[in-house]
C-alpha cells in the first residue's frame, strides 16, 4: 500500500492546479485564525469539513507563531495536536512544529509531511522526518517569533532568503531526507517588513526555479492588512486573492484557513497559467 506521504507527493506532481493545505490551529492563539476549537472532536470536524471542500493536506499546529509569541513546551505542544492528528491521519496530514520531539510524535500519530518553520534547525526534527520518510517544509525564519519583527533588516532579501533555504535544503538531505519529498517556503511574514513580504512574492518564479514546490503562507496574514487596512476577520477576499496570485506565480501548495474558496481561486489561477503557457 502506498504510504499517505507517498498519496501527497503523487498528487503534488499530478496537479493540475496548486494544492491546498487547510490550516487547522489548536492554539489559544494564532496570527490569523480567530477560530477556537471548544474540543478535540470540534477541531477533527473542522478538519474533516475542510478535506471535504477540497484540502490536499491539513496543517496541524499547536504552537503560535504569532509575532511576540511566548514558546510552548513540546509536552504542551503534543498534548495539544496528536489527538487531533490521530483520527485525521485516514488522509494526508502535516505537523506544523519546529520540535524534533513532536515532529517523532505526531509522525507516529499518522502524520506524513513535517512543517518546520524554522527551516530544520533542530537535527532530531531531520532525523524523525528522514526514518518516517515524510515529506518536509522547510521555511524560512529570521529570527524567532518572539523577536523577528523587531526591525527586520537585509540587503537582498530574496538573495538571502534563497540561499537560505537552498542551505538548508542541502542539510536536510545530509540528515537522510530525499530531495524529493522537500518543499520550500519564503516564510511571509516571518521576520519581514511589507516591502521584504511584497518582493519575495514577487521573486515566486525565481524560488520555485530551482524545482523544489514552493508553498505560500498569506492566508489572513497581517501583510494582507496593511494593504487593504482590514482587521483579521475581513480579509477573505484579500487571502483569495493572494491564494490566486501565488498560484499563478507557480505556488505548488498555498497554506490557507478557507479551502473552498481558495480551491476556486487556483483553479482559476491554473486555467489562467495553462492558457499562457499553450
Ligand atoms: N504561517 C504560519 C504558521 N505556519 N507554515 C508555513 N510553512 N508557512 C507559513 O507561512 C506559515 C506556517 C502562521 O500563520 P497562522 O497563524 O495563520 O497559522
Amino acid at each position: 500500500m502506498a504510504s499517505l506521504t507517498e498519496n501527497f507527493l503523487a498528487q503534488l506532481a499530478a496537479r493540475r492546479h496548486a494544492l491546498v493545505m487547510g490550516v487547522l490551529n489548536v492554539t489559544p492563539d494564532s496570527f490569523s485564525d480567530r477560530r477556537r476549537f471548544a474540543t478535540v472532536d470540534d477541531a477533527v470536524a473542522e478538519g474533516r469539513a475542510m478535506r471535504q471542500a477540497g484540502a490536499a493536506v491539513l496543517d496541524v499546529g499547536g504552537e503560535s507563531t504569532r509575532p511576540g509569541a511566548a514558546p510552548v513546551t513540546p509536552d504542551e505542544e503534543c498534548r495539544r495536536v496528536l489527538p487531533v492528528i490521530e483520527p485525521l491521519a485516514d488522509a494526508p496530514v502535516s505537523i506544523d512544529t519546529r520540535h524534533g520531539t513532536v515532529a517523532r510524535a505526531a509522525l507516529v500519530a499518522g502524520a506524513c509531511m513535517v512543517n518546520d518553520v524554522s527551516g530544520g534547525s533542530d537535527p532530531d526534527l531531520l532525523a524523525a522526518t528522514a526514518e518516517a520518510r515524510a515529506a518536509l517544509v522547510l521555511m524560512h525564519m529570521s529570527g524567532t517569533p518572539e523577536t523577528m519583527q523587531d526591525a527586520p533588516r537585509y540587503d537582498d532579501v530574496v538573495g538571502e532568503v534563497e540561499s537560505f533555504l537552498l542551505e538548508r535544503m542541502e542539510r536536510a538531505v545530509a540528515a537522510g531526507v530525499a530531495r524529493d519529498r522537500i518543499l520550500l517556503d519564503p516564510g511571509i511574514g516571518f521576520g519581514k517588513s511589507q516591502d521584504h513580504n511584497l518582493a519575495l512574492l514577487a521573486a515566486t518564479p525565481r524560488l520555485a526555479a530551482h524545482g523544489f514546490p514552493i508553498l505560500l503562507g498569506v492566508s489572513r496574514k497581517s501583510l494582507l492588512g496593511s494593504i487593504t487596512g482590514r482587521p483579521v476577520d475581513q480579509r477573505v477576499p484579500a487571502s483569495i486573492a493572494a491564494a490566486a496570485l501565488g498560484a499563478h506565480a507557480g505556488a505548488a501548495v498555498v497554506r490557507v484557513h478557507d479551502v473552498a474558496e481558495s480551491l476556486d481561486a487556483v483553479r482559476v489561477a491554473a486555467a489562467w497559467r495553462s492558457a499562457l503557457i499553450e
